[in-house]
């Protein structure tokens, strides 16, 4: 494990996004390094997760959907109906097939990014909040309060960041994949147990 070669994978990855896709990407890799740093995680390991999250993200619906029944990759509901999320999962399929990464850790990663999941480890909320934070986003309401919690409660910014995202896809009547809300519902539990006492 580790001995990567960043920059061999970032001239590879560049081929297949698109360029603010891949500005998107890199403002990723740097603020999973940093969160990395704060909180004491490999910085290597959430460089190389930051920099293949989203290399699934250019590839055309139905052939995500092709890839997904060619390979086994079970689809959701929400999926069926919102195939961009499948980039989650073709992303970690992509990491190993073409950039063969084999940490589980990093694949993981990259594989719940989109959605979150309950009782994340420290890698995957690093990743799914630094998608949420990088540099170049700007949408989110909260935004500056989700960056600063980032690097003071990682478990706060990743329930803050899945409360607005559900809201958002609430308001949009977007299909909501059961492990976004049942993400949510875990992250709510801990941050509400833990301010009653
Ligand atoms: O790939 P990115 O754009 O960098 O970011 P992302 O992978 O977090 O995807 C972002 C979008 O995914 C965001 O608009 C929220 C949406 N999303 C998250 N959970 C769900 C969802 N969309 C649907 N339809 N259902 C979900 O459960
Ligand atoms: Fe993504
Ligand atoms: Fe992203």
């Amino acid at each position: 494990m580790g001995g990567y070669n960043i920059y061999k994978m970032q001239k590879k990855l560049k081929k297949y996004i698109d360029e603010a896709r891949y500005v998107h990407t890199l403002g990723v890799m740097y603020t999973a390094a940093s969160l990395a740093m704060c909180h004491g995680a490999d910085i290597e390991r959430a460089q190389v997760a930051g920099l293949l999250h989203d290399s699934a993200k250019c590839i055309p619906n139905s052939k995500k959907l092709k890839l997904c029944r060619q390979n086994n990759i079970v689809i959701s509901e929400a999926e069926r109906k919102a195939p961009y999320l499948l980039h989650a999962k073709l992303g970690a399929y992509i990491a190993h097939e073409k950039y063969h990464i084999e940490d589980p850790e990093i694949l993981s990663a990259i594989e719940c990014h989109t959605t979150g999941k309950p009782d994340m480890t420290l890698l995957e909320k690093i990743i799914f909040i630094s998608d949420y934070i990088e540099p170049l986003r700007s949408k989110a309401e909260n935004l500056a309060e989700v960056r600063r919690l980032a690097f003071q409660d990682l478990d706060k910014a990743v329930y803050i960041t899945m409360r607005d995202t559900l809201q958002y896809l609430k308001r949009e009547n977007a299909s909501l994949d059961n492990q976004t809300v049942v993400a949510y519902n875990y992250y709510k539990e801990i941050i509400h147990g833990r301010e009653e006492t």
